[in-house]
């Protein structure tokens, strides 16, 4: 089986930033080109987020069958006056704790942002302070954001539109000396990258942190085939039109002819890899021009472009993939019913 390509990093100095856009764009062009003549085609999945694609995945998160997102919200709700206690204790580290020392909050894919409202407001009702710094690729999803937070007392909030890697070395230059840290990568966002990839980027993650500075994961876990179909693809067709807009979006931005009705929505347990894929499958045989990516591409009846990948794991592997990466777990919490964990780890030295 061929993994996806890694996430590819931006390459970038901090006085690029006025540029980051057009940056983005044009990898844009360069990665549908890349990666439609790969075998088998496929398609990036953070390409899935412009403003349309982010609002179908809010869509998602409020459909009975995508249970991820309520019951991180849950757990979160539960335990995170424990969770943000632990940037307000001392540091492990320096034995001092230096009460000026802000915490810096490191959200990665913050969406809506109303994880880490949860969170804001837990320290605000502590009494505590925070600085934080959002990374998202979608601006609208920046923006909302930034809004939700913006309403709270004693918190700052800067917005990256980035890549993860990239935003969290930007977010990571922000930190000023004994300040603790917390990253955050919930939502089972990290489900995104295959193994090999998971390990690099919570490797990055620990790279950033220092000896006592946390990551809280949230991660999904495997549950029965027919609870994953009904999550992928939902009878109401809110997963299908989520997938299917990667095609409106390469028509719109890249100048493509893809026929919309030409391509299905396929959702596919894959028990050897314990991922879900999801997948748009020519109905035809067909050929589809991209202008802006210069790029002519034949399909077969039958063809899929596999445009995401969602890896759900055992409560153990998670600790053990923090583990391989320089972390140790201090607490586990597990939703039994949604199958769902939020793992808090600390960066050991
Ligand atoms: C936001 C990447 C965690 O993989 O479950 C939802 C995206 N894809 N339905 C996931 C998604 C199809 C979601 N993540």
């Amino acid at each position: 089986m061929i993994e996806k390509p890694r996430p590819s990093l931006i390459a970038q100095r901090p006085s690029d930033i006025e540029h980051r856009t057009s940056v983005l764009e044009s990898d844009f062009a360069a990665d549908v080109r890349r990666d439609l003549a790969l075998a088998p085609k496929q398609l990036q999945s953070k390409y899935l987020y412009d403003a349309l694609g982010s609002s179908l995945f809010e869509a998602i998160c409020r459909l009975p069958w995508y249970r991820i997102t309520r019951a991180e919200r849950a757990l979160l709700n539960r335990h995170a006056r424990e969770i943000v206690a632990r940037l307000q204790a001392p540091r492990l580290s320096s034995g001092q704790g230096d009460e000026s020392s802000m915490p810096l909050i490191v959200e990665l894919g913050c969406g809506s942002g109303e994880k880490i409202v949860i969170l804001a407001e837990a320290l605000q009702a502590a009494g505590g302070h925070a600085r934080v710094h959002l990374i998202d690729i979608s601006s609208q999803a920046l923006e909302q954001s930034e809004r939700s937070l913006g309403r709270l007392d004693h918190i700052s909030v800067v917005g990256h539109r980035e890549t993860y890697e990239v935003g969290l070395r930007q977010a990571a230059l922000a930190r000023d000396g004994d300040q603790p840290m917390l990253v955050l990568l919930l939502g089972s966002n990290i489900g995104n990258f295959d193994m090999p990839a998971a390990h690099e980027f919570l490797c990055a993650i620990r790279g950033a942190l220092a000896p006592g500075d946390a990551l809280l994961l949230g991660a999904d876990l495997v549950k029965p085939e027919t609870e994953l179909q009904l999550a992928y693809d939902d009878p109401l067709g809110v997963t299908a039109a989520f997938n299917r807009n990667l095609l409106v979006r390469i028509n719109r931005e890249l100048g493509g002819t893809f026929d919309l009705d030409a391509f299905a929505h396929a959702a596919v347990w894959n028990p050897a890899f314990n991922r879900v894929e999801m997948h748009l499958e020519s109905r035809a045989d067909q050929r589809v021009t991209i202008a802006r990516a210069s790029v002519s591409v034949d399909f077969a009846k039958g063809e899929r472009i596999w445009t995401e990948s969602s890896y759900k794991y055992e409560p153990q592997q998670i600790e053990e993939m923090g583990l391989a990466a320089g972390f140790v777990t201090r607490e586990q919490w597990i939703d039994e019913s949604a199958r769902f964990a939020l793992t808090l780890f600390t960066a050991e030295s």
